[in-house]
């Protein structure tokens, strides 16, 4: 009997996502097609019956791929990589691959949960527009400082997070830097990641997951602001 044809993964995900734009680096970056299936997060779809039976925690994103139905964006880029090797996104020696991995949690686990939709919405509850401002400001500012001590590693230098490929730690810091510009946050102050953001800026696999291709505002013609 002839092979069925793998059916072409699927991504829901949100254009401004920055988990999202993790996981489209990742799938670029491994040369894999998919489909999205658009969350819209301003409109309230995460919470929507249908996308809660992909991810019942009811966030972007999440991932349909052979078979499966993944959720949690680094646990999505492990998979990937263990079950498509090439090109790796952890290095092979064990010191290398807790440092790429030190450097997306510290993005994934401290800097963007307390960015969070949710997170600001409380904050902006509690104590207004302003102070939603300044609280994720503050949070993008000090978490990029330690980001940059730690790429200022001298054992692990290269043109990328670390040594000369991007890796997962990559794929997490850029779309925490578009995060960082659309709240204003400069990092040009900060020459290690200054030089990371060139070099994915400049590699198609990020050019062509960034979000102004995926712009819902666009495509809708609406003016929705600040997910
Ligand atoms: N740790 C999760 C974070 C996922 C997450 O926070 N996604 C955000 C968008 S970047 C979301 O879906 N927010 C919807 C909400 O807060 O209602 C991951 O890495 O996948």
């Amino acid at each position: 009997m002839a092979a069925q044809p793998k059916a072409k993964p699927v991504l829901h995900d949100y254009w401004r996502s920055s988990a999202s734009y993790r996981v489209r680096i990742a799938l670029n970056l491994k040369g894999i097609a998919f489909d999205r299936v658009s969350v819209d997060l301003v409109a309230g779809d995460q919470r929507h019956p249908r996308h809660l039976a992909v991810n019942p925690q009811g966030l972007v994103p999440a991932l349909q791929i052979d078979g499966l139905v993944l959720t949690q964006s680094l646990a999505i880029l492990d998979y990937l990589d263990e079950t498509r090797p090439q090109p790796p996104l952890l290095p092979s020696a064990p010191a290398a691959r807790a440092h790429v991995r030190a450097l997306a949690l510290a993005i994934a686990c401290e800097i963007h949960p307390v960015s969070n939709l949710a997170v600001l919405a409380r904050v902006e509850a509690l104590a207004g527009a302003e102070a939603r401002a300044d609280w994720n400001q503050d949070n993008i500012a000090s978490g990029l400082l330690s980001i940059e001590a730690m790429l200022d590693h001298p054992g692990f230098v290269g043109r990328f997070c670390q040594y000369d490929a991007p890796s997962m730690a990559d794929c997490t810091l850029i779309p925490q830097l578009y995060n960082a510009t659309r709240w204003g946050v400069g990092f040009s102050h900060l020459p290690r990641i200054s030089a990371v953001a060139r070099a994915c800026a400049a590699h198609p696999a990020f050019a062509a997951a960034h979000p102004d291709h995926f712009d819902l505002r666009r495509r809708q013609g609406s003016l929705r602001e600040r997910a």
